[in-house]
């Protein structure tokens, strides 16, 4: 077939370091940028079968999120803005890894397990992130949906939240909103200034957020968005790309793992600030109080933020919605009782990747689901929107009632529900603290977290690491859980998993007990057993102290 003529002419272009082996991860491909040709090449081809198989538009976003500058990945998004289905991540890491001489192979072995029409019109869209690298690397995804004839639409500089969006903005048929970057903005501002509205007297001061980009795609957006936001939120931006490094002391990620504020950010006493990942799909809020202490608001306080603001208008509006608060075993064990025990919310704990927590709150009217590390945002179902709406248009209904049906209403388009998204957790987060009148400090007074430490260990194979229950217990290799129990036991409100990553060669260690001393020394030891019994290599790991 003409066309499979072209795939390999193609293909020869993007050929693949022969033996190369990599892994569809949590979310994608990623490692350094130079050896990703080949891969952004098949998942051009990947995306365009994708797109045949649903009838739908695919999207393709070239990025490595919050890894260092030098490396890029690549992830596949479905119809409606979801992550690729797990099938289709066996197939990515199948195609990603034939030979030269067996990609076609490989691709007709797809074509027929999914028995896919190939004469089927196909259309992929296709964003990428700031990496000087993702330039050729997003030339190559769009040369893998040509070879297949494939239509492909380059949205160039985006976040991958905004990506996801587009996806599902024009499988929606422009029902989500418009699929532009324009339409985003227009979509999310104008939720935000109409939710805000709901605030009274709130000061210029309380509107100020300062703002750390990362020094990646999110800046960009947050600049090109701020025009929008009619000075209804006043943001000043740092690590703004203009001088510093990608992800480089900076960012979500160093924020909460390092537990310290990023370099180049101007901090006053007591005031907001946040920081966004390198892709502007994670968000973490952090203050100085006046002593200078650092004080982290994680995934966890903002979906405890969230889900107590929802509720409490569920209550208000008398409707019946089942709400559930999705987290992972990295959740802060305060966050997890606080919602329990004095909100009594119901909370499920799953899997790390946001696959895992977005499948979860679909299994509710509303779900909000939040990783610790700043990764979430909320789901409405259908059934949920058309309620809140139908008591919003209720004119028998009054007072208080309507105020809330109203306030739910105006909530549910200020949050981007295809991925977690910074700039829309942003706007929401903004918009409670205002209509609540709540500072900053107060949010993070609604419970403490217990102290808690991440480390990583190195070892031969990470996969000898297999666990179960969320990640919270790991069944090998043998002995390991018993000596995490019996480490566990020596500390007091003491707790500790370990689990192989998903995105880089370590296994990750996580404690968290009553004192910064106890969860230091209990990741430490927990450290050792997993260096003694799951095939440490280089060095033992040293304590922190
Ligand atoms: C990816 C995941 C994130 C997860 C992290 C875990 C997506 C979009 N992102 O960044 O949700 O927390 O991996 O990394 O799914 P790890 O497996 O290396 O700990
Ligand atoms: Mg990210």
């Amino acid at each position: 077939m003409v066309q499979f003529q072209e795939v390999t002419k193609q293909s020869a272009l993007h050929p693949k370091p022969a033996g190369l082996v990599l892994q569809y991860g949590t979310a994608g491909f990623r490692t350094n940028a130079k050896l990703l040709d080949h891969i952004m090449f098949r998942m051009g081809l990947l995306a365009t079968l994708r797109s045949k198989k649903t009838k739908a538009t695919i999207g393709v976003m070239v990025t490595a999120s919050h890894n260092p500058e030098e490396d890029n990945g690549v992830k596949l998004v479905d119809p409606m803005g979801e992550m690729v289905t797990p099938t289709w991540e066996v197939y990515a890491t199948q195609l990603a890894n034939a030979e030269q001489d067996d990609l076609l192979a490989s691709l007709k072995d797809i074509i027929e397990k999914e028995s896919i029409n190939m004469s089927q019109e196909a259309n992929v869209f296709v964003g990428k992130d700031t990496r000087s690298s993702s330039v050729s690397l997003s030339k190559a995804v769009l040369d893998g949906v040509s070879a297949l004839a494939g239509h492909s639409k380059d949205f160039g500089l985006v976040t991958t939240p905004q990506l996801h969006y587009m996806v599902c903005c024009q499988n929606t048929q422009g029902e989500y909103g418009e699929a532009t970057v324009e339409g985003y903005y227009t979509k999310l501002s104008q939720a935000f200034i109409q939710l805000t509205k709901n605030a009274s007297n709130c000061t210029d001061d309380q509107k100020h957020l300062s703002v750390d980009g990362a020094n990646g795609i999110g800046a960009l957006k947050v600049r090109e968005m701020e025009s929008h936001l009619k000075k209804e939120l006043h943001i000043s931006l740092f690590n703004d790309g203009s001088t510093g490094k990608l992800n480089h002391q900076c960012g979500a990620d160093f924020v909460k793992v390092q537990q310290k504020p990023p370099t180049d950010m101007k901090m006053n006493s007591g005031e907001r600030c946040c920081s966004f990942d390198g892709d502007a799909d994670r968000i973490v809020y952090y203050y100085t109080d006046s002593e200078g202490r650092f004080h982290l608001l994680d995934g966890d306080k903002v979906a405890t933020l969230i889900s107590t603001f929802l509720k409490e208008l569920l209550t208000q509006a008398g409707l019946d919605l089942e709400m559930a608060v999705v987290q992972t075993a990295y959740a802060n064990g305060s966050s997890t009782n606080y919602l329990e025990d004095t909100m009594k919310v119901t909370v499920r704990c799953t899997k790390t990747g946001v696959k895992h927590l977005h499948h979860a709150a679909q299994e509710f009217d509303i779900g909000v689901y939040f990783e610790a590390n700043g990764h979430g945002t909320v789901l409405f179902s259908k059934a949920a929107e058309e309620k809140i709406q139908r008591l919003a248009e209720d004119s028998s209904v009054a007072n208080e009632r309507k105020r809330a049906a109203l306030l739910l209403r105006s909530t549910i388009p200020v949050i981007n529900q295809t991925v977690g998204d910074a700039i829309s957790d942003m706007l929401l987060i903004e918009a409670i603290l205002a209509i609540k009148g709540m500072t900053i400090q107060q949010w993070d007074a609604i419970y403490s977290d217990l102290p808690n430490r991440q480390l990583k260990v190195k070892v031969a194979d990470r996969r000898v690491i297999d666990t179960a229950d969320a990640e919270r217990r790991a069944v090998s290799p043998k002995g390991l859980q018993e000596a995490i129990d019996s480490l566990v036991r020596k500390y007091r409100e003491a707790r500790s998993f370990v689990r192989p990553s998903g995105t880089e060669d370590v296994v990750r260690v996580y404690a968290e007990a009553e004192t910064q001393e106890s969860a230091d020394s209990l990741a430490h030891e927990v450290s050792l057993a997993v260096y003694r019994l799951a095939g440490g290599v280089g060095g033992e790991p040293e304590p922190l102290h």
